[in-house]
């Protein structure tokens, strides 16, 4: 508004609006231009990655102009807003999911076509982003498709990683990390060198009475940072609705260097602040379901979480509300506790910059919040040293210290004299030293509180969080169980499926109400449909195997049952039992007559996922999958039998080709630790069917596509306490067949055993925590089950079919209706 064109020079203005392409011609047009001017190139020097870039900023004027009409849109309606809060956004590439969303990827791939270039090889040009670890941060990216989608007013907020997750390289069956520096040519972001934070750490803090008699705290001294804006647009689908990402990055506040000491001659020291500034946003924390307690990670918490609210604060504070009216007009989800500063950050900013009194201020700040619980493993955890925050955030943690006072007493007037209850539930965990315990702040701070499928949601409710529905009632929790976007899951990942299925039922509008796919289930007796459904399976199937060849040398045969698990790489999620199971077929496979062997179907099972670089074991896990596989493929006796293969450097782009290329994929988390699973979802809405315990999301899925289309097995997570306490308390006996196993492993059949002792000893000699050894026989069982059912391929397709017809549940446009109705109380916004 500051900076507006007066009224009567508008028209001008108005007369030069750009519009971006609008046909093949106009982006022919368009691509050369930014070949020619903004990348200085020509026809003579223009090869795929100058196409990739010139492709992409066309593509990216377009989206400017309803990126910006949209922000005004927004502003203009001064409608209630939701922020999103995530330390990961998985976004992996942009073009493809731009050009879909937009509707402009016919007239692109027309248009390189008669340039001279495939559009599938300009698509493959480009980087992923990969600002996450994993499923966190990927639903943090299929909830930024939705939210624009559906054109609710939505932002995320999140760090500018110069380092995303690391690239995964197998070298001698070994992980070994590459730095992913994935800034180089990023046409998806804009810089906002006029949208700065300075952000305060460590100083002291004084009280003082203002004029009133009012004690005042202010926080004093400490070193300054400033955070600069990157925005990057998301487009939503087939609506012109275009959100914004803002992602954070840090720098040295007061320019470059220091210009005083630089001129006495002391450049060391005059870069070393510069540097320190510029390593809160370096990198992306390369842990999935694991907290270590480092300072930097705090440092980039509160970097982010007070960035992000100054600038909340600042977009309110121009509309002259009252300070009341905050959570009517805005929503600020937390993913996981990563960003639990924010409550208190929102309360510091309250009572010590605007003067709000404490329970005003704490009524606004509850309001505003909700916190999203994404695991209920322990070591995940977030807890911090109560020393290390008094040092970095010396005021925050006097505000926390009140917080838990206030809430003590609550819980004292409510409960009298339950003196445990009060250790139990309190902020303050009263260990040496004592720690912060961030989930429970963010439980205290927030208005609702929900979990990531049914199971897990019931599981938080009755184990971590038991005292807090009991204090605060089981209104403030609840499940919104999560979801994938079909556009880049089923649309953009498997373009043939998609058509197929709109031929069917009658158009693309199930990309929109994803529940419409259940008119394939008129279809599934159509003969010459499953025919094409099976075709596009098994095209799938030889496009990876093709890369398989490509990237491994090794072969596979495309009609062999293309088993797959990718995922990060966790003893949780027991790619251990998977790899075991493939050696108890791999050894059965061996003690078989010729005969009796040609009656066996022949399998891949392919892996894929990076290891944390500190998770040792997950680490042994890879290896072994790697030197199973180094005996296996080169047996002479198995041939095409059973391949193993493991995929290096697992992401979002890789996932988009291996997902549509699975027959089954393996969920088979110990039940109770996976708190939901995504590709899970993925893998179904592709049409493969799955493997999986009773965990997470694979028993809502189970109840949507019918227990015949899937394939369930092993404990139940309410048996699983009592199993452990045998383990540790009573004789622990390892299930004969996986002894068999162990001894194959032992004798050195798969290399040099020592490498394995950890993972066998696991099971053996500790107590076997996650019941690898309980759930091995019914795992081969169900297994077996597969591959009888796979021989009748005339069923496997029925299944297949009508499995993907029951999926409308798991859209993530479903979930992010849910977080509107129940949690945000948002409303879209009409275009
Ligand atoms: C925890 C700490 C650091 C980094 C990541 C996590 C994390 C990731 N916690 N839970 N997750 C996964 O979140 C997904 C999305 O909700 C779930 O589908 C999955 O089961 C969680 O493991």
């Amino acid at each position: 508004v500051e900076a507006a064109i007066p009224e009567p020079q508008r028209e001008v203005w108005t007369k030069h609006q750009f519009e971006g392409f609008k046909s093949k011609d106009e982006f022919e047009k368009e691509v050369v231009r930014h070949v020619e001017t903004t990348l200085a190139r020509s026809m003579f020097n223009c090869d795929e990655t100058a196409a990739y870039s010139a492709t992409s900023l066309a593509l990216r004027d377009r989206l400017i102009k309803e990126w910006n009409k949209t922000q005004q849109r927004q502003t203009f309606a001064d409608s209630k807003r939701v922020y999103y809060l995530s330390l990961e956004f998985l976004m992996g590439r942009a073009l493809d999911n731009a050009m879909l969303n937009i509707g402009a990827k016919t007239t692109a791939k027309e248009g390189l076509d008669e340039l001279g270039f495939r559009i599938e090889d300009i698509i493959g040009q480009e980087h992923d982003a990969a600002l996450g670890n994993g499923g966190l941060g990927r639903l943090a990216a299929c909830f930024l498709d939705s939210l624009a989608s559906l054109n609710y007013p939505a932002w995320g907020y999140g760090l500018r990683y110069r380092y995303g997750i690391f690239k995964q390289e197998i070298i001698d069956g070994y992980q070994v990390e590459v730095p992913d520096y994935w800034l180089d040519f990023n046409p998806w972001e804009f810089p906002r060198h006029d949208v700065t934070v300075d952000i305060q750490f460590y100083g002291n803090v004084r009280k003082a009475q203002d004029e009133n008699g009012k004690t005042i705290a202010h926080w004093e001294g400490g070193e300054i940072v400033t955070a600069v804006a990157f925005d990057v647009p998301i487009p939503g689908y087939d609506t012109p609705s275009t959100n914004n990402l803002r992602l954070w990055s840090s720098k040295a506040s007061g320019g470059e260097f220091d210009f005083q000491k630089f001129n006495n001659g002391d450049y060391e020291s005059s870069v070393a602040e510069q540097q320190r500034a510029e390593t809160i946003s370096a990198v992306l924390y390369p842990n999935d379901n694991l907290e270590r307690g480092k300072e930097l990670r705090l440092k980039q918490q509160y970097f982010w979480v007070a960035a992000s609210l100054y600038d909340i604060v600042r977009r309110f504070k121009k509309t002259k509300r009252a300070w009341s009216e905050f959570p009517d007009q805005i929503a600020i989800q937390l993913n996981d506790t990563h960003p639990t500063l924010a409550i208190v950050e929102l309360q510091r900013i309250l009572l010590d910059v605007e003067g709000l009194e404490w329970d005003e201020a704490w009524k606004i700040v509850t309001s505003t919040f909700g916190y999203t619980n994404h695991t209920v493993l322990p070591e995940a955890l977030e807890k911090w040293p109560v020393g290390l925050v008094q040092h970095l955030l010396p005021r925050h943690l006097q505000i926390i210290y009140d917080i838990n006072l206030f809430f003590l007493q609550l819980v004292e007037k409510k409960f009298p004299n339950d003196r445990d209850m009060l250790r139990r539930v309190s902020i303050i965990e009263e260990s040496q030293p004592k720690m912060v315990r961030m989930a429970f702040l963010a439980v205290v701070g927030s208005h609702k509180v929900n979990g990531v499928a049914e199971l897990h949601s019931d599981l938080i409710q009755t184990t971590i969080f038991k005292d807090f529905v009991t204090i605060f009632g089981a209104d403030k929790f609840t499940n919104v169980t999560n979801g994938i976007t079909p556009r880049r899951w089923l649309h953009q990942a498997n373009p043939r499926l998609s058509e197929l299925i709109a031929s069917k039922v009658g158009s693309y509008d199930f990309l929109k109400d994803l529940t419409l796919l259940n008119k394939l289930e008129e279809f599934v007796d159509d003969k010459a449909f499953r025919k094409e459904w099976a075709e596009i399976k098994y095209a799938n199937k030889v496009r990876l195997a093709k890369y398989i060849k490509s990237t491994t040398g090794v072969t596979v045969n495309p009609s062999s049952l293309f088993d797959v698990q990718v995922k990060r790489i966790h003893e949780y999620k027991r790619q251990q039992l998977n790899i075991f199971g493939v050696i108890a077929r791999y050894l059965k496979l061996k003690g078989m007559s010729p005969e009796e062997k040609k009656k066996q179907l022949p399998r891949v099972s392919i892996f894929g996922g990076k290891a944390a670089p500190g998770y040792w074991m997950a680490k042994q896990i890879i290896h072994l999958v790697n030197s199973v596989g180094a005996v296996v493929n080169k047996d002479p006796e198995i041939g095409d039998l059973l391949k193993v293969i493991f995929l290096e450097d697992y992401n979002v782009s890789k996932a988009e080709m291996i997902t549509p290329a699975s027959d089954l994929s393996e969920h088979i988390s110990t039940a109770g630790t996976e708190a939901s699973g995504t590709s899970n979802m993925k893998f179904v809405l592709n049409g493969g069917l799955i493997i999986g315990t009773c965990d997470g999301a694979n028993i809502e899925i189970t109840r949507e596509i019918g227990q015949e289309n899937i394939f369930l097995f092993g404990t139940l997570s309410e048996d699983v306490e009592d199993l452990r306490h045998a383990h540790t308390y009573g004789t622990h006996s390892v299930d004969a067949g996986l002894e068999k196993v162990f001894s194959a492993i032992q004798s050195g059949t798969f290399g040099d055993s020592q490498d394995f002792n950890a993972m066998v000893s696991a099971v053996r000699d500790h107590s076997d925590y996650y019941l690898v050894s309980d759930d091995f026989q019914s795992y081969l069982d169900t297994q077996q089950m597969v591959d009888d059912e796979y021989r009748n391929q005339d069923e496997w397709v029925s299944k297949c079919i009508r499995s993907v017809a029951r999926m409308g549940f798991f859209s993530s446009d479903r979930c992010i209706n849910e977080y509107a109705e129940g949690i945000w109380n948002v409303e879209p916004l009409a275009v």
